[in-house]
Parts: structure tokens; sequence; C-alpha cells
């Protein structure tokens, strides 16, 4: 998702900035009453909703368009949220202590814990400075370039090798190359550090990282403890897929290439990051468990495109019982790369007015991945239009997981029975195709935990000054080997900085959001399909057209922020605990297959 924040360029959610325990304001002689807090709350609420939008329409056109000029403006806008943010948070502190309604202390601790990047208040010149950095960061990264065989290739154009070369040098120089447009960030990065850790700080946070862990309705440490848990549930199942894959890599490469214990190459796993496996599909498919389709070949023959690929994704919503997309989403969407001009083409979606001016920015390519991104995209701009009933601060999911996890959820349903539905198949494979269909699931959900987690472990060892810039490489690449058992191709130059080749680090998005939907999604389809009344295997349930389900959907989607996520989660699944058991479950049936071929092998790196 993307929204206007604090921070400025980049974001993700609606969002302000923290305040707490600084005690700089408020005078003792005229304390402050319930009255006076909420007349304070609807006026920052209109202020913040005049301000998101007008930043919003200015990012819109930043990202749509970068040039020296949009980068300015946007840099300008971002200053403005940011100073307003500050302002409002610092001045939110002089009602801390009195009695306020559940719903006034919760709006005051959204503008508390909702800044991604604040600057110190009162400063706009170091506001400014900030805003700068943080346009200047994401635009390099939206423009950057790689030249192959003497053409100027895109970060599309260079991941389509990555995900389809079986060349190791090929893939080498590609997977390099991308991370020859990070190095100029390095400096930019470690100063937009320095002065966001001031910013927390005079909010009371210890540090970027307190705050950005504040934003989960409990303590900081209690969350991180939180995501310990989910990581200790899940990792077996990385750790066999990641053994099973590597041994499949081996044969292919053969031992110089990758080897058959340790780490394995980042380059050879078929996504830029390593993040998503699926890409490698074909090397690692279960030997006698052919689904007996491939997802981007039937999109490619049917003769899908962009628009027909969002149509059908906005087909799932409204069988569920949602409202078609507004006729501006379609005038006004950016749906495929221009030919003509620097955008930034990671996929978000947007909410320019906060009510209906709901939008993509995607460069599409007809291929599996980018089906599964539209209804990701689009599960933010149903999730945006149910709670827009909200006030503004509580215009935002009920965290920033479920944001991510509501159309990955509907994309759970894209199941070989819906492919029939759609006329895309004509058969639906047996259940001796299971074990096929749950490979090349876990191969973009499975294969992506350790990296969902291991981004801010890297963010908030930085932000807590326990890694330095100068250590700033190595202790992404230590994290990488830790979490995800991966390596770069070759030795990494002095000057590499590599975090900075990943959008979410560019543009100053938090990461943790992502680890966390992956875990709920499929939480979110276990109760769907309980919901649904389905007894057969969990990755064969689909909720195409089931409208009961899709209006208690609905239900926890209106909510938005107004209530602390288990609440949400509870609407619809009845349980409060975010827990990795659904996911494990539903790739049951695979870990015993892994187990099976792992056999002898001594797994884990
Ligand atoms: O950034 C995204 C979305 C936009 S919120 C396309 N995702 C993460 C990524 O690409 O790194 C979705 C999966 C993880
Ligand atoms: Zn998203």
């Amino acid at each position: 998702m993307r929204k206007i924040l604090l921070a400025g360029a980049a974001a993700c959610a609606l969002a302000l900035a923290g305040c707490s325990g600084s005690g700089n304001t408020g005078a003792a002689a005229n304390k402050p009453t319930v009255a006076d807090a909420d007349k304070f709350l609807a006026d920052a609420e209109s202020q913040l909703g005049d301000m998101y939008e007008y930043a919003s329409h200015t990012a819109w056109v930043n990202e749509n368009f970068i040039t020296y000029d949009t980068d300015w403006l946007n840099s300008r806008a971002s200053s403005e949220v940011t100073q307003l943010g500050v302002k409002l948070a610092v001045e939110s502190e002089k009602f801390k202590g009195l009695d306020l309604p559940q719903d006034e202390q919760r709006k005051i601790m959204k503008l508390r814990t909702a800044s991604v990047m604040p600057s110190p208040s009162g400063d706009k010149k170091v506001a400014d400075e900030l805003a700068t950095i943080t346009t200047r960061m994401q635009s390099e990264y939206g423009a950057g370039k790689f030249t192959v065989d003497g053409k100027a290739l895109n970060l599309e154009e260079l991941s389509n090798i990555v995900g389809e070369s079986r060349d190791p040098a090929k893939l080498k120089q590609v997977w390099e190359g991308w991370r020859t447009v990070s190095p100029p960030m390095k400096a930019d990065y470690a100063r937009m550090v320095e002065i966001g850790n001031q910013g927390a700080q005079e909010l009371g946070f210890k540090n970027i990282a307190d705050m950005w862990l504040s934003t989960y309705d409990m303590p900081p440490d209690q969350m991180e403890q939180t995501v310990e848990k989910l990581w200790t549930q899940v990792q077996p199942l990385y750790t066999e897929l990641h053994c099973y894959v590597r041994t499949r890599l081996n044969q292919k490469y053969g031992d110089a290439v990758q080897p058959k214990t340790g780490p394995i190459r980042a380059d050879l796993l078929g996504n830029m990051w390593a993040q998503d496996w699926s890409n490698i599909y074909p090397l690692v498919a279960p030997r006698a468990s052919d689904p007996g389709y491939d997802l981007t070949s039937i999109l490619k023959a049917k003769g899908y495109d962009a628009m027909k690929m969002v149509k059908t994704g906005e087909g799932f919503y409204t069988s569920l019982g949602f409202d078609p997309l507004p006729k501006t989403f379609w005038e006004r969407s950016l749906i495929t790369r221009p030919r003509d001009r620097e955008v930034v083409c990671h996929a978000s979606a947007w909410d320019i007015d906060n009510v209906d001016d709901i939008r993509i920015k995607m460069c599409t390519q007809v291929n599996a991945e980018d089906f599964q991104t539209v209804h990701h995209e689009l599960g933010h701009n149903f999730y945006q239009r149910a709670y827009d009933k909200q006030d503004i601060l509580f215009r935002d999911g009920a965290n920033d997981g479920f944001h991510e996890a509501i159309g990955d959820f509907i994309a759970l349903s894209v199941t070989p029975e819906y492919l029939k539905q759609l006329g895309l198949i004509s058969k639906v494979p047996g259940p001796d195709a299971d074990i096929g269909l749950l490979m090349n699931r876990a191969l973009e959900k499975v294969a992506f935990l350790p990296f969902g987690l291991r981004i801010d472990k890297w963010r908030w060892q930085v932000f807590r000054g326990q890694t330095t810039p100068d250590q700033y490489n190595d202790a992404w690449w230590a994290l990488a080997k830790q979490y995800q058992g991966i390596v770069p191709p070759g030795p990494r130059p002095a000057d590499a900085f590599d975090p900075g080749a990943k959008f979410h680090i560019a543009a100053n998005t938090p990461y943790l959001r992502y680890f966390l939907s992956y875990i709920l999604q499929f939480q979110f389809q276990k109760a769907a399909c309980e919901q649904a009344g389905w007894t057969g295997p969990l990755h064969r349930c689909s909720i195409y057209g089931n409208k009961e389900v899709g209006a208690k959907f609905k239900t926890m989607l209106e909510m938005g922020a107004s209530k602390p996520w288990p609440d949400a989660l509870e609407a619809f699944t009845g349980t409060r605990e975010i827990d990795g058991t659904a996911m494990v479950d539903y790739f049951a049936p695979l870990m015993t297959y892994l187990k099976q071929q792992n056999e002898g092998q001594s797994c884990g790196w």
C-alpha cells in the first residue's frame, strides 16, 4: 500500500508522528480538559486529511514521472507532512493522563506511533533535508538501470533474466549489476537514520526500531518476542525446503556452482533478492506430481493482458460481494510501464483522497507472479474502501500485516478449480498433483519467511546503533546467511550498499508487515474455508463467489484501525492470537514429502 506519511516520499500507511514522554508541552497553568482533547483531535484529523490528500497527489505525480522538478515538489510536500505530524504529536502530549474515551486514547496512540521517519520538531531545515534524502533514494531506485550486452536494462528486465536464465555467469552478472544502483544511497541512508533517531527520541522512543515496533497494540519487546515465536513455528518447514532445493540446484549446476552443503548461492533462486523462489519451480518440481499446467504460459496463451489481469482480480472481490472499483480507478491507475519516462515501478496501491480515489501503480507483466501481485494490490484498495467511513486516524489496517495479507489471502483461492471456472484450464488435476501444487506455493510463501524477517532485523540493528555505516553491507549478508541460508555469488565490493538495492530500504517502507502477513493469510484462509464448510485439503479451497464469507470478511475490513488488531482477527477467525500453526498445517503434506526426500542429507548450513 502507498499512503503518505511523515517520512516523506515513501510509505504505506496512514501515519503520523509519535509523541511520548518528552513532556515538553502542556502548561500546568491551563490544564487541558476532555473537551480540549475532542477539539484537538477533530482539528488534527481535519488538517491531516487535507495534508495527506495534497501530499498524495504530489507523491503520485513524482512516482509516475521521476524528474528533478517532481522530486523537488515531492520533497517539499513530504517535509510539510512530516512537520505537521511531528507538531501534532508533540501537542497531543498534553492530553496524557486525562481520562479520555477509549477511541480518543487510541487516536492519540496512533498519533504517537504511526511515524515512519520523524524529524525533530520545529526544525524546518532538517525536515527538508530528510525529505530530500528520502525522495532522492526512492527516485534513484526507481530510475535504476544496468547495461547488459550494450542495452540499459531496468529492474523488470533484469529480474526477468534472474527468473529465466539458467546460466550461472549471466545470473551473477545481472545480480551484481542491479546492485551497482545502490552505493550512492549509503551516505544518505546513514544521515536519514541520524535524523530519524533524533526525531524518534524527541518523541519519547529509544530509536526508530522502538517506534516501528510500537505500532502493534503491545509493548515493542513483546512484539519482538511474538515475532520470534512465529519464526520458531515455521523455521523447520523452511529448513526442509532449503535442503531440498539446494540438492536439486546441486544436481542442476554441479558442485562448483552450488555445493551440496552450506548456504545457497542467492542468484540461483529465480528472484533478484531470493525472496520468492517460484521461478525455479521447473528445476525443483516433484518428479511424480506435476499439476500439468503453468499459469504464466496459460495467461499468455489465453491472450490475457495487464488490464484483463486486473479486471479478473476485481472479479474475485466482486464475487464476494464487494462493490466494483470506481470508474476513476480505471482512469487514473498506472497499469503498465510507460515507455518514455522514469517511474517507480514497484507495485503499490493508493488511496489519494482517503475516500474513493483509489488506484494502483504497477508495471504489470503477463505472468503468474504479477497475477498474484494484482490480487495483492487490489486487496489494499478494497481494504481502503471498506474502512473509508472510519475517522481519519482509523483509516488504516488493523495492523500493517493485515493490510498486506488481504490480497494474498484472496490469491490463495487461485486454485485449479478456480482456474477452471475462469476457463483458463480445462481439467482440474487430481490428488496426485497435490505435492506439485504445494511445492509451487511453498516456493513463494515458505521461501519468503526468513527474508520477510531479516530485512527489518537489519534495520533494527541499524536504528539501534548496533550496526554502523561501515558495517552496513556485512551485517546485511550476515543476516541473509543466518536466516535464509544464502550467500552472494561472489565477494561484494568495498563500496557496496546492497540493502539499497531492495525497494523497501530505498523507499523506507517497514518490512515486518510482510512477515506477519505471510502468517496471517493462512489463518484467514483456514477460517474462511471453515466458514465455507470446506472439508478437503486447504490448498484446494477457493472462496470464489462465497458471499457469506465475503460479508464476514468485509466486517473485519470495515473496522479499519479502530480497534486493537486482536479484535479484528477475532471478528473473522474467532481467535485473538497470531499463530503459525495454520501455515504449518497447510503445508503438512509437503513437509512429509520434503523430509522423505531429504533423508540422508545434512540439512541446514
Ligand atoms: O512490496 C510488496 C507489494 C507492495 S506492498 C508488491 N510486497 C513485498 C515485496 O515485493 O518485497 C509483496 C510481497 C513482499
Ligand atoms: Zn502490499
